[in-house]
């Protein structure tokens, strides 16, 4: 891989991303072009990541950076999308990428896509191409649901089926399913949309796992069809060394609604408190205490401020 970079101020761009690896090379974002006719634009045939770096002591920090590309890979797996790329190479793009774009905090969206070699869904003749971008994302839901806790609506949109689509790969055209949920929600002026598998269990977010705490027991909604979340198995770690008992369980929604407290977890969400439910208040009806030590600790852990679990922190500068 090469790293010939060549220099755009961020301001250059109306995402701010800077500098992409494109392929193989660090482009201005105006050049980080793909044609009409690529295949990932038709048929949603692309694989994705979402990572944070954050500020520490030491410089920019990505968090869990080796799971989520290995989490990149296993979704391409799982699309039988080709690819030579290795852990180590998808590290060392995100890294180079940061570096060069001089970021110190960013969310970062490596991808995978189909490109326009050819058209049709049979993906046979289509090359694998790979591009990672840095963006200066701040709070997901707003600064609102983190302080006063986030408004969920039960979504009219069920969570696809792991029969119908492939949802432990974070594959863009699995996202249909989100963007649909998130739109309703937000038209209907709650901040997230909390989707049930077509049993009725609750599944997820439209980027976000689900915990809730009932009597000083902190509740990880069971892996079925939502996402095998980073941010999920970070929180469950935190929540045992912070001594609380954890345990994993299925769900249906009334079960939200008599718990405690309910937060929800993601790389975008961090950790986000939830105040309400359907218009139910959970629990006082504001965030938390508990969600919000949780969001503490975890900004904590993430800005290397934890020795416990600082191995999950990989030093931008080495
Ligand atoms: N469920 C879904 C459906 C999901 O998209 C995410 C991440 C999670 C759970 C949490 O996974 P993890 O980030 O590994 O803890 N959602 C990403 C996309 C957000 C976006 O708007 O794009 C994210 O948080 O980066």
């Amino acid at each position: 891989m090469t790293t010939a970079a060549k220099t755009a101020p961020a301001s250059t761009s109306a995402t701010g991303a800077g500098l992409i690896w494109f392929e193989n090379q660090l482009v201005p974002e105006a050049e980080a072009k793909v044609s009409v006719l690529t295949h990932a634009l038709h048929y949603g045939t692309s694989v994705f990541e979402g990572i944070r770096a954050y500020e520490t002591a030491r410089g920019a920090a990505v968090f869990r950076l080796s799971e989520h590309s290995q989490r990149l890979l296993e979704s391409a797996k799982i699309m039988g999308m080709p690819t030579e790329l290795t852990v180590a190479e998808i590290n060392h793009a995100i890294l180079e990428t940061i570096r060069q774009n001089q970021r110190q905090a960013c969310y970062i969206r490596p991808l995978l896509w189909y490109g326009a070699e050819s058209l049709g869904v049979n993906p046979g003749r289509n090359r694998t191409h790979f591009m990672v971008a840095t963006l200066p994302w701040g709070l997901y839901l707003g600064e609102e649901a983190v302080k006063k806790g986030a408004k969920l609506i039960t979504s009219s949109w069920r969570r696809s089926a792991g029969d119908i689509m492939p949802t432990k790969a974070k594959a863009g055209g699995n996202y249909i399913n989100s963007v649909l949920a998130n739109q309703e929600a937000r038209q209907s002026g709650f901040d997230e949309a909390l989707l049930l598998d077509k049993e009725g269990f609750v599944a997820e977010g439209s980027g976000e796992n689900i915990f809730f705490l009932k009597e000083g027991t902190l509740y990880a909604i069971a892996h079925s069809v939502n996402l095998r979340g980073i941010t999920r198995d970070s929180v469950i770690q935190i929540a045992k060394w912070l001594g609380t008992p954890v345990e994993t369980t299925m769900a249906t929604r009334d079960e939200l609604y008599t718990a405690d407290e309910v937060f929800m977890v993601g790389t975008a969400a961090e950790v986000t408190p939830v105040s309400q439910i359907d218009r139910r208040p959970i629990g006082s009806g504001q965030a938390g205490g508990y969600s919000l030590k949780m969001r503490e600790t975890y900004l904590n852990v993430t800005a290397g401020r934890v020795p416990e679990f600082e191995h999950w922190l990989t030093y931008v500068s080495g």
